[in-house]
């Protein structure tokens, strides 16, 4: 029996029912190329997800997918989804648990992880825009501004280029820039930030992220070297499940220890906390299980007192940092700002959540068309 809108316990809208769930993959050339430990990335293979209801509105997310390949992976991975969920009830744990059934053989890691993911953040911003609200404020945040590190740039260059990298950096709006680490000589890595932290202003934080490239022997050696060179943060040093060595850093490091962007899923990043395997956390949206694993995390960051930090995606991670607990910091690249109607802005060193309904992310229809792989 339904009663009428507004009184206890009665529905004051009609759940939304999945239609489909539709993928497009772009590959957009980065502003900044960047040089990693690993491999140089030039451009964003990003996967556009559209998860579209029978009521007309669509939920969007995207995914930084590393690879083309990848990307090209996920787009099945989606179209199978897809078909799954078709008339079901969008609602994220409803779909949480119809494709991890339905993952449950093949596996729920990896990539297809990352699509369950992609799809979670689609189905809030849908929820979201139904509901007239930012995703923040759904989530019982206000809009509040999160401080914002430059993500983009800063690869692995010769010290005079970094510092002038840098210097570009700050100027865009940020009071905060992070470089990437783990260069062949220990001694290069040392003239390299030396050179940032003498370019830029002494308040202006600089981070630094080794991805993963040292073993356990020269991360005691090469941090132990940087320990006193004024860096904010030191990344990744070691393999990202080498908690233990990673927890012996953050023991006798005075330098911050972060890790977190390969945290799968919060039952992960719960097990790093335990055995304290850093100082500081920054799940990555995709990796973590989507706005419903971020929430998750934001759970077990607050109750273990660890400050917590966005990777990459600052479009949704600027929602989901003001209903954070222990926020620390947004890291902000412009990867997909080439084919969104609306990329985040930065004021002061801040990113704030758009007041609109939803997360904000629109595809510029254009952009799309001429990036488009898939
Ligand atoms: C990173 C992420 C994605 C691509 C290249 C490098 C890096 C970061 O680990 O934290 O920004
Ligand atoms: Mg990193």
């Amino acid at each position: 029996m339904s009663r009428p809108a507004g009184e206890p316990g009665s529905a004051v809208s009609e759940p939304l029912t999945v239609r489909s769930v539709d993928a497009t993959l772009v590959a957009v050339p980065m502003r900044r190329p960047l040089g990693t430990s690993v491999m140089r990335v030039t451009e964003a293979p990003l996967l556009l997800i559209d998860l579209r209801t029978e009521e007309g509105i669509t939920g969007r997310a995207y995914l930084f997918c590393y690879l083309e390949s990848a990307g090209h992976a996920a787009i099945a991975l989606t179209r199978d989804a897809s078909a799954s969920l078709a008339g079901t009830v969008a609602s994220p744990a409803g779909i949480r648990r119809v494709l991890q059934q339905r993952s449950t053989l093949l596996g729920t890691r990896g990539l297809v992880s990352s699509v369950l993911a992609g799809i979670d953040v689609a189905c809030w911003d849908a929820l979201a825009i139904a509901s007239g609200l930012p995703l923040a404020r759904m989530l019982g945040a206000t809009l509040r501004p999160t401080a914002a590190y430059n993500s983009n740039g800063l690869g692995l260059s010769e010290p005079q280029a970094a510092a002038d990298e840098a210097l570009e950096l700050v100027a865009e709006g940020f009071r905060a820039v992070k470089m990437r680490l783990g260069r062949p000589s220990p001694d290069d890595d040392l003239a390299a930030v030396r050179a940032v932290r003498a370019a830029i202003a002494p308040d202006v934080a600089l981070m630094a992220d080794y991805n993963q490239a040292l073993s356990p022997r020269a991360a005691r050696e090469r941090c132990r070297r940087l320990d006193d060179e004024g860096l904010y943060w030191i990344e990744e040093p070691v393999r990202h499940d080498d908690y233990a060595t990673s927890a012996e850093l953050a023991a006798t490091l005075s330098t911050p220890v972060q890790i977190g962007e390969n945290f799968a899923g919060p039952r992960a990043m719960s097990v790093a906390l335990e055995q304290r395997a850093s100082d500081l956390v920054m799940p990555d949206l995709e990796r973590i299980g989507g706005v419903s694993g971020w929430t998750g995390a934001a759970a077990l960051a607050d109750v273990a007192g660890v400050e917590m930090s966005s990777h990459l995606y600052p479009e949704v991670s600027a929602h989901l940092l003001a209903a954070t607990p222990t926020a620390h910091w947004i890291e902000y690249v412009d990867w997909a700002a080439p084919v969104l109607q609306e990329p985040p802005a930065v004021v002061d060193g801040y990113v704030t959540p758009p007041d609109v309904p939803g997360t904000g992310l629109l595809w510029d229809a254009d952009a799309v068309a001429r990036f488009r792989r898939g």
